[in-house]
């Protein structure tokens, strides 16, 4: 594990931090892990579990506190933080071999870990065509989709992007989660998987200006998530109207990029796409998440990516479990499904 001062030294030239790290004192982490050890399946009464955990992670120093409330209402914090010591699962099962849901969890630490962080950023929520709607999503390899640009796969590089939604009116990077987090039950078997971040602060300022202004403009169509084009649209790319890949101030830019390909309306976009995915890889923090550790990324400030890693399908592979989290459900009541308040189309 890099540290927090050498990741921010990998940096670009902001001068903001744009990784920051949080560690539990032992004696913090062991509190924490007696209480969630006694919570039921937050899945069962979501409501009253988001509230019990409101209780118990309030009770975290206020130093560390403040720091993970920050992280999720400023526009000037970190996109990217890693909160680590975290207590875990006693007896953790077999990671599922069909990417989970595991049936055989006996605690729900890690649930409790997951959901109580999300809860300080905001509220979890979930989609029907992204793990069928379930709030808590098991990030896991799984052998048919080794290959694909999701977070089923582990051979190839997952590129740099935004967890976006298809949504019907054309914009993917709107209802999408503000938050992503991810948190670590079981590493890969040779412990090579690195997570990365690109902060969009750090990118804007080591790209050129002419690649920046090309990316500032209309000319990119997202393609939809790999599992709404696999699921739902059978295999077809399913593109968002023209949008811009980064928006906003430039103290306070804003990236959506779309892991399953961006479709470049001209040349230039085309260059400034390479561009983009190269300057990432750059300007980018990496963290090869252990059980115990949990990275906190905002969708909105930066991209993520995943290494490539060897999976051998036998209960021992690395297993995340992610959560999507927006600040509130409001403003995206238009997707709501019937059946569920935090669940969206
Ligand atoms: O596996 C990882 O480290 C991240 C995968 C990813 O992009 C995601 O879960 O959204
Ligand atoms: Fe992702």
């Amino acid at each position: 594990m890099t540290t927090a001062t050498e990741l921010n030294r990998q940096a670009g030239p902001v001068t903001v931090p744009t990784f920051s790290e949080i560690a539990l004192p032992d004696d913090v982490r062991d509190a924490l892990g007696e209480q969630l050890g006694k919570l039921p399946d937050p899945n069962t009464d979501i409501d009253r579990s988001m509230t019990r955990l409101l209780q118990i992670f309030a009770q975290l120093p206020v130093g560390i506190l403040q720091q993970i409330l920050d992280f999720g209402r400023h526009i000037d914090t970190p996109g990217v933080s890693l909160v680590s010591n975290l207590p875990v699962d006693p007896d953790l099962p077999d990671t599922p071999s069909d990417g989970g849901p595991s049936t055989d969890k006996a605690t729900f630490v890690a649930e409790g870990i997951l959901l109580g962080l999300s809860g300080l950023l905001g509220e979890p929520m979930g989609v029907l065509t992204e793990k069928a709607g379930q709030l808590v999503h098991d990030v896991i390899p799984v052998a048919g989709g080794a290959k694909t640009q999701t977070n089923q796969g582990s051979e190839v590089f997952l590129n740099f992007h935004s967890d976006i939604m298809h949504d019907v009116i054309g914009r993917y990077d709107v209802a999408n989660p503000d938050f992503l987090v991810l948190n670590c039950l079981r590493q890969d078997h040779d412990g090579v998987a690195g997570t990365f971040y690109a902060d969009v602060r750090d990118i804007s300022a080591a790209l050129a200006p002419e690649i920046l202004d090309a990316l500032r403009s209309p000319l990119f169509r997202l393609n939809a998530p790999g599992s709404y084009v696999r699921d739902v649209a059978g295999g077809k790319d399913v593109l968002s109207e023209p949008v811009s890949i980064i928006s906003g101030p430039l103290d306070y830019p804003e990236i959506a990029v779309s892991a399953n390909g961006v479709r470049p309306l001209t040349r230039t976009a085309e260059e400034a796409l390479a561009a983009l995915q190269e300057t990432c890889r750059q300007v980018s923090h990496a963290v090869h998440l252990s059980p115990g550790q949990c990275l906190l990324i905002n969708n909105r400030k930066g991209v993520h990516a995943r290494g490539s890693f060897a999976a051998r399908y036998d209960g021992r592979d690395r297993w995340l479990q992610r959560s999507y989290v927006r600040r509130s459900l409001w403003n995206v009541r238009y997707r709501v499904t019937e059946e569920n308040r935090r669940v969206h189309y």
